[in-house]
C-alpha cells in the first residue's frame, strides 16, 4: 500500500506516523508531504530517512491512500486533485465533514457505509469522535432521545503554539497567545469562532457531526466546549436521555463490550478516566456511569480520549485499516 501523509510535520501528521508506524500498517512505500519550506528534509519511519515531497510531487506518485491533516483549504484544494488519480484521502479536517456527497466516519460506529466509490473520507471532529463511540451501543439498545455535553479539552487540540502558551506562562515566560486570555489556571469557554446563534463552531460540529455519524437526526444534541489547561486528551461530561429506561449494570456491561471502549468506573477505589491516563493511548475511557435522578430514562457518564490520537491519527488509520480489510482500496 503506497500512503501519503499529508501535514507530516504537524501535531497530528506526526502522531499519523507514529500510530502507522505502532500498528504495523501494511505500507510498501511512504510519501510523507508537508510546506514548500520543509521539502526535501528527512523523516523517520521504521528507522528509514524518507524526504518530504511536495504536494504536486505526492499526487504524481499516485499513492492508494493520502492521510490529510493540512487545514480546510488545502484538503479542499488538493483533496480532489488526489482523488482524481485514484487514491482515496481520509481527511481530518473539517472541509468536508458536512458534505452531503462525503462519508464521516467513526469505525466502530458506521464504517459500514464505506464503498470503493468514496475517495474523499472527512474524519469528524475529536471531541465528536469520542462521545460517539459511547453513544452508540447505548443508542442501539435503548435508543437516545437526548445528549447534553459538555467538554474540557486538551490545549492540544488547539496546536503547538497553544501548548507553548500553557508552558510558557507555566514558566512566567512571556511568548506568542494561540488564545484571547492566559490559559494556565484558567479556563476558556470558547473554541473555535462564535456563530451567529451564540454557539462556537466547536459546538455546532458535536451536534452536527453526532446526527450524521449516528445516522439519526432525531438525537437532539446540546453542547458547550471549553479549554482547559491540560494536555492529554479529551474530556467530556455527557448526559443522555433515553427513549427507553435502562439497568445500570446491564449498561454498563454493554459498554465493557462494546469496541474500543475501556470502562474505569469504581469510584469506591477513586478509578475513573482521567486525560494523564488516556495520553497516548487508542481506546475511549468511560466512567462516573449514574443514573440521572432527575428525570427519568437518563443517564451521566464521563468520557475521556487522547485527541491527538482517537481523536484525530488513530480513528483515521482505522478507516484505513477497515478500507484495506474489506478491499475497498
Ligand atoms: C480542538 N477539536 O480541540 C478542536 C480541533 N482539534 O481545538
Amino acid at each position: 500500500m503506497k500512503v501519503a501523509v499529508v501535514g507530516a510535520t504537524g501535531l497530528v501528521g506526526t502522531v499519523m506516523l507514529k500510530v502507522l508506524e505502532e500498528r504495523n500498517f501494511p505500507m510498501t512505500e511512504l510519501i510523507p508531504v508537508a510546506s514548500e519550506k520543509s521539502v526535501g528534509k528527512k523523516i523517520m519511519y521504521k528507522g528509514k530517512e524518507f524526504p518530504i515531497v511536495s504536494m504536486e510531487t505526492a499526487i504524481q506518485l499516485r499513492p492508494d491512500i493520502a492521510l490529510f491533516s493540512a487545514g480546510g483549504s488545502t484538503s479542499l484544494e488538493s483533496a480532489p486533485k488526489f482523488a482524481a488519480v485514484g487514491t482515496t484521502v481520509i481527511d481530518n479536517s473539517s472541509a468536508w465533514r458536512m458534505d452531503e456527497t462525503k462519508k464521516l466516519v467513526v469505525p466502530e460506529v458506521n464504517a459500514k457505509v464505506l464503498t470503493k466509490e468514496d475517495k474523499i473520507i472527512a474524519n469528524p471532529n475529536c471531541s465528536t469522535i469520542q462521545m460517539v463511540v459511547a453513544l452508540q451501543p447505548l443508542h442501539e439498545k435503548y435508543k437516545i432521545k437526548r445528549v447534553v455535553v459538555s467538554t474540557y479539552q486538551s490545549v492540544t487540540g488547539t496546536g503547538v503554539k497553544a501548548v507553548d502558551q500553557l508552558m510558557n506562562e507555566r514558566k512566567g515566560i512571556e511568548g506568542p497567545k494561540a488564545y484571547p486570555y492566559e490559559i494556565d489556571l484558567n479556563v476558556l469557554p470558547h473554541i473555535d469562532v462564535f456563530q451567529d446563534n451564540g454557539y462556537t463552531k466547536e459546538e455546532m460540529k458535536m451536534i452536527k457531526e453526532t446526527n450524521k455519524i449516528m445516522g439519526d437526526d432525531h438525537i437532539k444534541v446540546t453542547a458547550t466546549t471549553v479549554r482547559i489547561p491540560v494536555m492529554g486528551g479529551h474530556s467530556e461530561s455527557v448526559n443522555v436521555e433515553f427513549e427507553n429506561d435502562f439497568d445500570l449494570s446491564e449498561l454498563r456491561s454493554i459498554l465493557e463490550n462494546a469496541p474500543g471502549i475501556i470502562v474505569v468506573d469504581d469510584v469506591a477505589n477513586l478509578k475513573y478516566p482521567m486525560p494523564k491516563d488516556a495520553h497516548q493511548r487508542d481506546e475511549v475511557f468511560v466512567g462516573r456511569l449514574r443514573r440521572d435522578e432527575s428525570q427519568p430514562n437518563t443517564l451521566n457518564m464521563w468520557i475521556v480520549a487522547d485527541n491527538l490520537r482517537k481523536g484525530a491519527a488513530t480513528n483515521a488509520v482505522q478507516i484505513a485499516e477497515y478500507l484495506v480489510e474489506k478491499a475497498l482500496v
